[in-house]
């Protein structure tokens, strides 16, 4: 199902104050392509992008776009197995690593507040944790560190692995020893290597300077202020509060049955990892953060400091940067936790927000067909479809047996 709204927002003004903001051209692969530039959302792209998420083994599939004031949301499939219930893009979902740039925000506000110095050793705060004093937080929060990813080990298998840490409660120190059994991957500083012992540093670090569970920081400095509702740290509570899409584990075993790991302490994670959110939250998240509302301007430029990972991706601090087909760059966070995988970014100005869902894990042909999503909600409709008069989605793959329904004012 596909849907468009347009918000109280005047799109007319948006657009005409985002002209006025862009004084150079688009650069096909140039990082910070204005967001002016950008064609309209391709609904229908995203839709056979969901549709075929979902032929490839998702329950169910959301995305929601938001873009100066107007919303499109899309949807297939169900949010629960049992009851058949359709998956709405209004339902709640776990977050998995997107919680990650919840954590660097409210430690980019504690720079900001001369409470944290990103360049000082992670020890200077929490003295002894970490067996090398070069170790900066810095370091931490671009993945950079050289802290072994314990979940490498716990998950190895992943629904047994899964299952004997569903119930669990770890402390954060209990999930640093165990990255620190393993040797580091790299010296402090030397390289790029994604660990989430990096963001259980984080929330320590967190807990450490306000004296709070994160859960508290995240509530006063990030939920709060930007007004979310579906947003929620519930560890170590096991349930998704409220009408939520249930997530469903795929084994390793092809052909064995999905496992129902909705509920769960997501403990292996917490500030790593285990917020809970929705597609709404996420959008405006990402929009207020790039928009420069969470934070100073020279903390956000921090934060965009970007080191390369792949050819068309980058991480700064707790935010990833994509650069896509049409060579915009986007910039937020993927997420994979136990029967979830999110991707939630959004342009540069923070004008446009895509957050997509699919209730599944541990199959990476729909994790990879899931980052069309971003091609159709930023690139929109792909030339050659255009062209041609063929029916976009060709990202997706087969266009055919589409059943969406546009409507406005929904
Ligand atoms: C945990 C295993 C994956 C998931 C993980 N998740 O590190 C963090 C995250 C919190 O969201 N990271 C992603 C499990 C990659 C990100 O930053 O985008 N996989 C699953 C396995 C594999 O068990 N054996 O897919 O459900």
């Amino acid at each position: 199902m596909v849907s468009a709204t347009v918000g109280r927002t005047a799109v007319l003004g948006a657009v005409a104050l985002s002209l006025l903001a862009v004084p150079a051209r688009a650069v096909a692969g140039e990082p910070h392509a204005p967001a002016a530039a950008l064609p309209a959302p391709d609904t229908a792209g995203l839709a056979a992008v969901l549709r075929s998420a979902v032929r490839q083994g998702a329950p169910g599939a959301l995305a929601r776009i938001d873009d100066h004031g107007r919303t499109y949301r899309v949807t297939r499939g169900v949010a629960d197995r049992g009851t058949g219930r359709a998956v709405s893009a209004d339902d709640r979902f776990r977050i998995g690593s997107v919680t990650k740039t919840f954590s660097a925000v409210v430690l980019l506000q504690l720079v900001d507040e001369h409470r944290l110095a990103l360049d000082a050793p992670v020890n200077r705060y929490l003295p002894g944790l970490l067996p090398d004093d070069r170790i900066t937080v810095r370091h931490v929060l671009s993945h950079r560190s050289g802290l072994y990813d314990y979940t490498d080990d716990l998950f190895a298998d992943s629904v047994a692995g899964f299952e004997a840490v569903r119930k669990k409660v770890f402390t954060y120190r209990q999930l640093v020893a165990l990255s620190l059994r393993k040797p580091r991957t790299n010296a402090p500083g030397a390289a790029y290597a994604y660990s989430n012992t990096n963001f259980v540093v984080a929330g320590l670090l967190i807990e450490k300077l306000t004296g709070k569970p994160v859960r508290t920081a995240y509530q006063r400095r990030v939920i709060e202020p930007l007004k979310l509702r579906d947003t929620f740290y519930v560890h170590p509570d096991t349930a998704i509060p409220g009408r939520h899409a249930r997530g469903y584990l795929t084994p390793d075993r092809a052909g064995a049955p999905l496992v129902d790991a909705t509920a769960q302490t997501v403990s292996w994670a917490q500030s790593a990892g285990a917020v809970i959110s929705s597609a709404r939250d996420l959008d405006v998240f990402y929009g207020a953060l790039l928009k420069g509302k969470l934070m100073s301007a020279a903390r956000l430029a921090e934060m965009e400091r970007f080191t390369k990972v792949t050819g068309t991706t980058a991480y700064g601090l707790g935010l990833r940067r994509r650069v896509l087909s049409c060579g915009t760059s986007v910039y937020g966070h993927t997420g994979a936790v136990q029967g979830y995988y999110t991707y939630a970014f959004a342009t540069k100005d923070g004008g446009r927000s895509l957050t997509a869902m699919v209730n599944t894990s541990n199959n990476a042909k729909v994790l990879n067909t899931l980052a069309g999503a971003l091609e159709s909600a930023f690139c929109g409709k792909p030339k050659t479809a255009a062209k041609s008069g063929a029916k976009s989605g060709a990202r997706a793959g087969k266009a055919t047996g589409a059943r969406t329904r546009e409507a406005t004012g929904a």
